[in-house]
């Protein structure tokens, strides 16, 4: 068990969250991130990257153009851990194109909110009901594992969608995926939104929240909690307008603050990370959570002081463990212990006054942070 601390696990504590998995779906969610396209290559070595950290599914449509149906192909050819999930529109032409894939599982989405239904698909409830069952039997006629995603669920009447989860439930669908579909819920409201539908579907759901309003990650425990048991993420949270919750934040959150036992190869979440910034040009702003450049520096002198005799303090997790790098910044914030330290890398030992000056002078130069340096603490002490 990962000790993070003693207090705050008391109050972290979730006696009802099950074992959460993770679906993974930069390939097909990501690709739809304004300026973002994979080529095959990236694709199928994004797909072994995702499957050797550990996630349970990975998503990738074959419907969007010949290249994906190929990529799909090959990738569930390679025979990998995780599941591959075909996501397709819930027609039985689409359908057919994921069989060519020979695929085992699907994933189809029909919007069924009153918007959706109106201004989107031109179709009645009744229609959109037909629909929903013809495809899951469709599929599982031919014997495929199936989702079946009740999009813009969150803003869809509770008893229509209840209605479309109970008849897909009866038609044997294997799992439902409730979509925040353009991010409207916050934590509280994603609560009841999935307590509602669990208390009526034995189903395995799914919980894909958007961030519209930035609660996506914050929605999706919310979600576990009411009794959704897989998380739907890209790398850095990339999809469409603002995307999902990004699978380090995920990753992290389910190991260390929900204590979820898994395999997760952690140390690989900036290196997923860096591949799809080299991939997609797309740099994750410094502060971002886990994989950011400046998750792990430490700047304020009274930080640097506490951090020099012991990392915890400011930090809950080591960085090695995620694949970053601490580092301290010297500026006009560094104080004396700064300074002192800042001088010690240069050669100049136990000078506490020199450091006194060098506090101040760094203050007056107030040049903002002139130099960083990595700091491993750990390594220095075992020397
Ligand atoms: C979309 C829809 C979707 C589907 C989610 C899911 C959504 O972008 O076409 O299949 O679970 O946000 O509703 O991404
Ligand atoms: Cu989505």
């Amino acid at each position: 068990m990962i000790k993070t601390n003693f207090y705050a696990e008391k109050y972290n504590r979730c006696n009802d969250i099950k074992n959460i998995k993770i679906l993974d779906s930069t390939l097909r969610e990501g690709e739809q991130h304004p300026g973002v396209y994979f080529t095959n290559k990236q694709r199928i070595q994004i797909a072994w990257m995702l499957d050797y950290f550990g996630v349970d599914q990975i998503e990738i449509s074959p419907v969007v153009s010949v290249d994906h149906l190929t990529a799909t192909k090959t990738i569930i050819k390679q025979g990998l851990k995780a599941d591959i999930v075909a996501h397709v529109r819930a027609l039985k032409s689409d359908i057919d194109i994921a069989l060519k894939c020979d695929c085992i599982w699907i994933a189809t989405y029909l919007g069924i909110s009153d918007i959706h239904l109106k201004d989107k698909l031109r179709m009645t409830k009744e229609e959109a009901l037909e629909r929903s069952i013809d495809v899951v039997e469709y599929a599982k006629k031919h014997g495929l594992k199936m989702r079946f995603t009740v999009e813009d669920g969150s803003r869809a009447n509770p008893e229509f969608l209840i209605k479309v989860c109970k008849a897909i439930e009866n038609a044997n669908v294997d799992r439902i995926s409730l979509p925040d579909t353009v991010g409207i819920l916050h934590p509280a409201g994603m609560y009841r939104f999935v307590k509602n539908v669990r208390s009526q579907i034995k189903t395995p759901l799914d919980i894909h929240c958007h961030n519209d309003v930035g609660f996506a990650l914050a929605n999706s425990f919310a979600a576990c909690e009411a009794g959704a048991d897989q998380i739907h993420t890209t790398i850095d949270g990339i999809g469409e307008r603002t995307g999902i919750p990004s699978l380090a934040e995920v990753a992290i959150a389910l190991s260390y603050l929900y204590k979820k036992k898994n395999d997760f190869r952690l140390d690989m979440l900036v290196d997923l990370s860096r591949l799809i910034e080299q991939y997609t040009k797309i740099k994750p702003y410094d502060s971002k959570p886990i994989v950011g450049s400046s998750a792990y520096k430490h700047k304020a002198g009274t930080h640097l002081a506490a951090v020099l005799k012991n990392p915890a303090a400011y930090e809950i997790i080591h960085p090695r463990t995620v694949g970053n790098k601490r580092k301290i910044v010297f500026g006009e914030l560094a104080g004396k212990t700064g300074a002192a330290y800042l001088l010690s890398i240069l050669g100049v030992k136990n000078n506490k006054k020199i450091a006194k000056e060098v506090a101040i002078a760094l203050k007056n130069l107030r040049m903002g942070d002139l130099i960083e340096v990595p700091l491993d603490i750990e390594q220095q002490k075992s020397n």
